[in-house]
């Protein structure tokens, strides 16, 4: 396939503003600068300080209300001293100078911008950054750079997959995975995860859940379902990845790390008459159909209840959650297990109800945890 890059603008640089108004309290727009320090920490490879800052952005956005005084934070958890300094700053000036020096940062709006592109990461992004590319332009136009097939579908199908996917475009992605699936495998289990089940209006991508009522059944069934999916003329890229998945391993103690059930990456033609209320435009975009990123993700079925919930996220929760059982109650888990350290044994999990028991709290709907 040729990589038409005519539509490739200048434009693509522009972030989202985040100097406010002067005003004096808190609101959610604050949030965003938050998320500039922490990507910043993360393109410098803080770790730590990108998880603080993340962390105070979501303990700020689950208070009830504005944040108007430095005293309204006194006794919050996760507020480290960046982060008071930050809030303190927007409320004397109604802007983060820090942000803002950041935000006009070369680096830090190549890297942005790089990162931006499916299967580009920070590494990748810092090595073309070396090099001295500044645009996407730069990039497709070096002769040097050889991007793999993930890369070039990022950039072939970048003005699609770049922008937000709308809950009516992920119910009606729902509707083809699950009439798919089920033509395969009548009785096969299938859950839409991610932001949609936790009721979001928007997404990045559509993540699902596969799986079988009967242990081992579900062996090859997603190679059939990509394989119907293909005849279907509607998969514009796919990555197929195999399970690695070791039932003896204790769960990992690295939220980062993906997990290693089978899974797939794909990249998924939705017509406009499939959705109702039609497909979300770029302004004079007249395509019937849009590009849309979609995971499927195929555990064991002992294993639905972990993956579930880790799954259906957010990060942000499923990594408190993951602190709370190693804090407090001694328990690992991730989204292959539940290990108990004091009774030295797995514990067994049907539904994340079960989960829950397990960690003596009470249980928390999909919808209460967007932290
Ligand atoms: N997840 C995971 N392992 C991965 C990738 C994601 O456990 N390798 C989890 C964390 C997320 C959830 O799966 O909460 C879905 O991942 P997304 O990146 O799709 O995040 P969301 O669906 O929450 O947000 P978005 O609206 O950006 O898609
Ligand atoms: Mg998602």
């Amino acid at each position: 396939q040729v990589l038409d890059i005519s539509w490739f603008t200048e434009s693509m640089r522009e972030g989202r503003p985040v100097t406010v108004e002067s005003r004096h309290h808190i609101q959610v727009r604050d949030f965003d600068a938050l998320e500039v320090l922490a990507e910043s920490s993360e393109f410098n490879e803080n770790e730590g300080r990108c998880l603080a800052f993340r962390r105070a952005a979501s303990v700020l956005k689950s208070l009830p209300s504005a944040v108007r005084s430095l005293g309204a934070t006194q006794g919050l958890p996760c507020l480290g001293e960046h982060t008071e300094a930050v809030i303190e700053e927007i409320l004397q000036f109604g802007r983060c100078f820090k942000v803002e020096e950041i935000q006009c940062d070369e680096r830090y709006q190549a890297l942005k911008l790089f990162t931006s592109v499916f299967g580009v990461g920070p590494k990748t992004a810092e090595k073309w950054y070396r090099r001295g590319l500044r645009s996407f332009k730069e990039i497709l136009n070096e002769p040097a750079i050889q991007l793999n097939k993930m890369q070039r579908a990022g950039f072939l199908y970048y003005r699609d997959i770049s922008k937000t996917v709308s809950k009516a475009e992920a119910q009606a992605l729902r509707c083809i995975i699950e009439e798919t699936v089920h033509w395969i495998m009548p009785d096969a289990i299938l859950a839409l995860t991610g932001g949609f089940r936790r009721g979001k209006e928007y997404g990045h991508d559509v993540d699902f859940l596969v799986t079988t009522p009967e242990l081992g059944r579900e062996e090859g069934l997603l190679l059939h379902v990509i394989d119907r999916l293909q005849d279907q003329g509607i998969l514009l890229y796919c990555e197929h990845q195999g399970t690695t998945f070791d039932a003896t391993k204790l769960p990992s103690c690295n939220f980062e790390a993906m997990d290693h059930f089978e899974k797939c990456f794909l990249i998924v033609r939705l017509y406009e008459d499939q959705v109702e209320g039609g497909l979300q435009r770029n302004p004079g975009d007249s395509r019937a159909w849009r590009a849309i990123r979609v995971d499927l993700v195929v555990p064991p079925v002992d294993r639905y209840a972990t993956a579930l919930l880790g799954w259906t996220g957010s990060r942000q929760f499923v990594r408190d959650l993951r602190r709370f059982a190693r804090k407090e109650r001694r328990m690992l888990f991730d989204n292959h297990a539940l290990y108990d350290k004091t009774k030295k044994m797995f514990l067994s999990t049907t539904t994340e109800e079960d989960i829950f028991v397990h960690l003596g709290l009470e249980y928390v709907e999909p919808w209460q945890r967007n932290a």
